[in-house]
């Protein structure tokens, strides 16, 4: 069972709130000019000489300015490390070695910066971390010896504090270790991804700027990212390092990737090829963790891989308005005048480009739909600036029930039925929808502006009284989700994101044996700190089951910052027993589909499916946490019944929301736990050396 939790949301709020007390970081022109500018690595040169199994290396600190949007934008001053001689880097000079080489290190913290604690610079495996002190004018000389392929990081900070806490000037010390197997050249195709953020540019005027912070992919945010082109059937192969304060659910659209690998930066696991590995479009990379994947891109397009904590992808301000006093409250009116400004992506996204084998010939052909669904997107009556509600309105279904939910009503779709939807845009602002975990043709996918292929051109952002149509085939049964692509926070808090479930053909849906279970958050901000809502209301409709019976239970998170959201199924005091079915809408090989106690992560974007069968008599309740925070969000009770009073339909009258919090009481709720210390599984040294990835990997069908 994969358990580890997490603190990405909530540490999310309360850093912003704490950023204001940590202050902007701003330089006069003429400080700026006196700097230099710092290199943004994509990780292709391994750093250092090497001279046998020997490499020497020489590293020294400085500050620079970070042009994360650009070379021709502006940025902030920001401390980074360089090769002695060379320019300072963002991420950090990596080291990349054949395993059994050993490492000569110098280090010179630059006078006037405050002593370095640099993490990372021992053997691998490695028992635990070190620290090294490094104080100022200080020269150190690290020698250690990589004997373990894998992958891992270095990482320095000015305060021994853990990760978690380094959101300042040295947020952006980090770089790549990565150990091959003797004898096996590095893949020249492959990438190597360092994550990193930095929060401590916000001025916040005093009080929360919930969207403020800039997470990067080696150093530059979208779109000033390089583009990355493969060849349809061309295997894709992505090392992520983890380096940043939060957790991030990375996912790609439009195929499941396998992970390969996962590591805590200590020790690297490979996974045994075949049925341990996991096929996913979304996998959580916790603070300080690593993971190697593979991917095989089998339909041309151009296709968008993501963080999907909508805040670490969706526009940031311009970099001068967020240096100014005169940045917008949250949720005032100038702030929804900015954002409706902000129609890009931003930050944790990388473009891929992936161009059809048959060339010119290539020509896409998704059939029109069997299945005609139409989807009206709008503006709810009580919709103001201070708290947007937006909503899904399917096959003019206005009954009062189906409009009262905060989330979209449930589409049930059938395994290879040709199906399309007639999106149209009744909202005074742009949007998109996208079908996440469908496989479906790039220009349908929802990524406005950037999906689409050379055939059918661009797909369009969808502007108010607008329409368009969506067709795709889903190819699997299983659970999925549709959610808005466009100013992704905003408008998926206001509403716009709903459940899917793909049947067998034949199947039939039965409510009273299949229940979805779609987190989101509150509509008004002031609320999302304690309120969870499942189905679209709170507090949650209670869930039936009958005992000796199968029923289903499908998981999906579409909050927007609660990464390490964990459903619980107790019975009495210890957690019940449930079987693992799916994830991400992908059925478990039959050999992992295991009982196992119930207690499961559910990151943004994963869906999860279980199976479970109550006891006649037994007491039983779901509840919704972040252990980290020992925080239990919402519990949504299970009725055990002879046989199901529960209504036939999915629609139920929503719940009387509860009063509102201010964000003082929600500073209060989260404060006490915010510095617990991340728990890292122990994971086992890696079982062999031999080449970290196999030479070809497993095509992924598509049924
Ligand atoms: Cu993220």
């Amino acid at each position: 069972m994969r358990l580890r939790s997490s603190a990405a949301g909530v540490f999310l709020t309360l850093a912003v709130l704490l950023s204001s007390a940590l202050g902007a970081y701003q330089l006069s022109s003429a400080e700026a000019a006196d700097l230099p500018n710092i290199r943004i690595s994509d990780n292709r040169h391994a750093a250092g000489k090497l001279d046998g199994r020997t490499l020497t290396l020489a590293l020294e600190t400085g500050t620079g300015i970070w042009r994360f949007d650009g070379d021709d934008k502006p940025g902030p001053a920001m401390q980074a490390l360089g090769e002695v001689g060379g320019p300072l880097q963002i991420p950090s000079p990596m080291i990349r070695v054949a395993a059994g080489t050993e490492i000569r290190l110098s280090i010179r913290n630059k006078e006037g910066d405050g002593a370095l604690y640099m993490h990372g610079l021992y053997d691998r495996p490695a028992p635990g971390d070190t620290i090294v002190q490094i104080a100022p004018g200080e020269t150190k000389q690290i020698n250690f010896r990589l004997s373990t392929p894998g992958t891992y990081y270095c990482w320095g900070s000015r305060s021994d504090k853990p990760m978690t806490a380094r959101m300042g000037a040295d947020s952006q010390l980090a770089g790549a270790i990565v150990v091959d197997p003797v004898g096996v050249k590095p893949d020249p195709k492959e990438e190597i991804f360092v994550i990193t953020e930095w929060l401590d540019a916000y001025r916040t005027n005093g009080a929360p700027v919930f969207s403020a912070a800039l997470a990067v992919i080696n150093g530059r945010s979208w779109p000033a990212n390089r583009k990355l082109e493969y060849t349809e059937g061309e295997a894709v192969k992505w090392r992520w390092i983890n380096a940043s304060m939060e957790d991030h659910p990375l996912h790609l659209h439009g195929f499941y990737f396998r992970v390969d690998s996962r590591g805590d930066g200590l020790a690297d696991k490979l996974y045994p090829v075949g049925n341990e590995r996991d096929w996913v479009v979304t996998e959580q990379v916790m603070t300080g963790e690593t993971i190697t994947t593979t991917w095989i891109p089998t339909q041309p397009g151009n296709w968008i891989f993501h963080c999907h904590n909508p805040y670490h992808m969706r526009q940031h301000f311009p970099f001068e308005m967020l240096q100014s006093k005169a940045f917008p409250l949250r949720a005032s009116p100038e702030f929804f005048t900015a954002l409706a400004a902000t129609r890009e992506m931003a930050g944790m996204v990388l473009g891929v480009t992936v161009k059809p084998k048959d060339g010119p010939r290539y020509n896409p052909r998704t059939p029109d739909g069997r299945r005609k669904i139409d989807m009206t997107v709008e503006a709810t009556p009580e919709s103001t600036d201070q708290v947007p509600s937006l909503r899904y309105v399917v096959d003019n279904n206005r009954r009062p029930e189906a409009l009262s939910r905060a989330a979209g009503p449930l589409l049930v779709l059938t395994q290879n039925e040709p199906t399309q939807v007639h999106i149209r845009n009744q909202m005074k602002q742009m949007t998109t929808v996208h079908w996440h975990g469908i496989e479906l043709e790039s220009y349908f996918d929802g990524v406005g502006e950037f999906g689409g292929d050379p055939k059918r051109g661009q797909s369009p952002m969808i502007h108010p009284g607008h329409d368009f149509t969506a067709k795709f085939t889903p190819p699997r049964a299983g659970t999925f989700m549709y959610h808005t692509h466009m100013v992704e926070a905003e408008q998926s808090e206001g509403g716009l994101a709903g459940p899917i479930v793909v049947l067998k053909p034949g199947e039939k849906f039965d409510p009273n044996r299949d229940h979805v279970i779609l987190a989101t958050p509150a509509r008004n901000f002031a609320e999302q700190g304690r309120i969870l809502l499942v189905n679209g209301v709170n507090p949650p409709e209670p869930i039936e089951v009958v005992a000796g019976q199968k029923h289903r239970l499908r998981f999906i998170n579409l909050h927007t910052f609660e990464t390490g959201l964990t459903a619980e199924l107790k019975e009495g005091s210890t957690f019940a027993v449930w079987r693992a079915l799916a994830k991400d809408g992908r059925d478990l090989p039959a050999s992992r589909q295991t009982h196992r106690a119930a207690r499961q992560m559910v990151s943004i974007g994963e869906t999860f499916d279980f199976e479970f069968v109550a006891k006649a008599g037994g007491e039983y309740k779901l509840e919704m946490t972040n252990p980290r925070f020992n925080k239990v969000w919402t519990t949504i009770p299970i009725r055990v019944v002879a046989s199901p009073t529960r209504r036939a339909e999915l629609i139920q009258p929503t719940g009387t929301p509860p009063a509102a919090a201010d964000w003082k009481t929600k500073l209060a709720l989260l404060l006490p736990s915010w510095t617990t210390k991340a728990e890292v599984s122990p994971v086992p040294p890696l079982p062999s050396a031999d080449g970290f990835f196999e030479a070809a990997c497993l095509p992924q069908p598509r049924s």
